[in-house]
């Protein structure tokens, strides 16, 4: 069957493919994201980047880190991930099975090493011929007040917009000719058919320049304005908050959300009552930005990295937290997944010159939760609640929570290892409901077991540990 356009009837909820190649990209438009109900893909940094030829000093034993695209050398669309031309292919596809694409974006620098890039681009570190020289570039002592000529306080706002962010030649974003450069890169992409971005280090642009650089920016082939997701870490203050970014953008990344979701499934060691029951209160109201101004996930890169947040290796939690994010409805909820890793600076699967490879979810090189049918069942509630309120909302103060959105879905979710059993209130009609968490209903049928509810909309539930139990009115069978 033919999948509804791109945006309407489909929803908000991104996949986050990061490190997947255009082509595997494509490849899950049309086969999973697309027919899954994924109304949008983020895709990785597609500029051309720094090639690392030699590995640098002492513990430097990885040749190509993932952390190879973040240092920029033009935008040509030349990097690991593939060519311009598999790049547009990818968007096309991926629109016609109904999914938008969002790019991951680097406007705050270029590069902090090396001198030739994946497109064979020849440069130094203030020096990128034919696209910008030094005086493109903030300069220690005359822009920047520290003495290293890096970020050393990122509680300073001089230092946080013009010093270098762990030495990335650091541009001047309120240049006219700089802005123009970038506009010229992110509307290219929008030409080709993109419909936004997730704007790296935009804590480090500022706000004012962040302003200035969307104004550039043409509508979409949608006619919509792009949509712009930046990237604000939270702890700093006044003008450093991810709160005083919310105006400067469509919305802010949602960075210590992810943090309150680890703290609330996984502060429980093991046979010790958890914490579940706190996410009643997840969202604005646990101090975090506005629900639609917030792009939000239970990890990103750096925070599967960086132990903010869950991550693969969390297995069952790391899904159920996925589930309770579609579920809840805090934020344009996203899911990410990628390449497995031990080392934090490991390259993604890839051959001897350091293009990544295809895609394979089902080696162990790659972990593909957004297309594990846990999550995709939950993306199908998601889209059939809607903006629906959390109602019924009932907890055992530990580790089993549950509520409604409306009276459209119900969920419970259980954090502990071990089956509970209790009767809760549904919100939903009389019925026999699909578990869209184990199965699909299709045709009057459920492929897995199904949940009874009664003529008072009370069901009594068992929900095994490390999982959820979920069902829309959509699910009736
Ligand atoms: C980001 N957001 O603001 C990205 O999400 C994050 O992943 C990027 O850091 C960072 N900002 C810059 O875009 C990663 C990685 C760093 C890596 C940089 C640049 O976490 O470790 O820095 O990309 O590739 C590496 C070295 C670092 C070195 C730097 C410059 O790890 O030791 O600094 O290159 O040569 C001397
Ligand atoms: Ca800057």
């Amino acid at each position: 069957s033919t999948p509804p356009a791109a945006g309407p009837g489909r929803s908000d909820v991104m996949a986050n493919l990061f490190q997947w190649n255009w082509t595997s990209v494509a490849t899950e438009c049309t086969d999973v994201l697309g027919p899954a109900g994924y109304a949008g893909v983020q895709v990785s940094q597609p500029a051309d980047s720094l090639k690392r030829t030699e590995l640098g000093n002492g513990s430097d034993t990885v040749l190509h880190p993932w952390w190879e695209i973040y240092q920029p050398v033009s935008y040509d669309l030349a990097g690991r991930m593939g060519t311009e031309a598999e790049f547009r292919a990818m968007v096309k596809t991926c629109r016609q099975a109904g999914v938008k694409v969002y790019v991951d974006a680097v406007v705050n620098h270029m590069t902090g090493q090396g001198a030739i890039s994946y497109g064979g681009r020849k440069y130094s570190h203030f020096e990128y011929p034919g696209l910008y020289d030094a005086a493109d570039f903030h300069q220690k002592g005359t822009d920047c007040p520290s003495t290293t000529g890096g970020i050393d306080d990122f509680n300073n706002l001089q230092q946080v917009r013009k010093c270098e962010l762990v030495g990335l030649a650091d541009l001047r974003t309120d240049r006219p000719k700089v802005q123009n450069e970038l506009a010229g890169y992110l509307n290219k992409l929008i030409g080709w058919g993109v419909s936004g971005f997730r704007v790296d280090a935009a804590k480090h642009v500022g706000q004012a320049d962040m302003i200035a650089l969307q104004k550039k920016l043409r509508n979409t082939v949608d006619g919509s304005r792009p949509y712009v997701a930046l990237e604000i870490f939270g702890g700093g203050p006044g003008y450093l908050s991810p709160q005083a970014f919310t105006s400067a953008g469509s919305a802010v990344l949602g960075l210590d959300g992810d943090i309150q979701l680890k703290n609330a499934f996984k502060s429980y060691p093991v046979d010790a009552p958890g914490s579940l029951a706190t996410l009643q209160g997840f969202g604005e109201g646990s101090g975090l930005t506005p629900s639609e101004k917030t792009l939000s996930f239970v990890q990103n890169h750096d925070t599967e990295r960086n132990g903010d947040s869950l991550n693969y290796k969390d297995g069952a939690t790391n899904v159920l937290a996925q589930q309770f994010l579609l579920a809840y409805g805090y934020g344009t909820p996203q899911v990410y997944s990628s390449f497995a890793w031990d080392a934090t600076d490991a390259s993604p699967p890839s051959d001897q010159d350091g293009y990544i490879t295809d895609t394979d979810c089902a080696s162990k090189e790659w972990v593909c939760v957004h297309s594990d049918p846990a999550v995709t069942g939950m993306v199908s509630f998601h889209n059939h609640v809607g903006k629906a309120p959390v109602k019924n909302w009932w907890d055992d103060g530990g580790n089993l929570i549950a509520f409604s959105r409306g009276n459209a879905g119900w969920v419970a979710l259980n954090n502990d290892k071990v089956d509970k059993t209790a009767t809760f209130s549904t919100g939903l009609p009389a019925g026999t409901y699909c578990n869209v968490t184990t199965g699909v209903a299709k045709k009057g049928k459920c492929s897995g077991p199904t949940v009874t509810v009664g003529a008072n909309g009370k069901a009594k539930v068992t929900v095994k540990g490390k999982s959820a139990v979920a069902f829309t009115k959509a699910d009736r069978v």
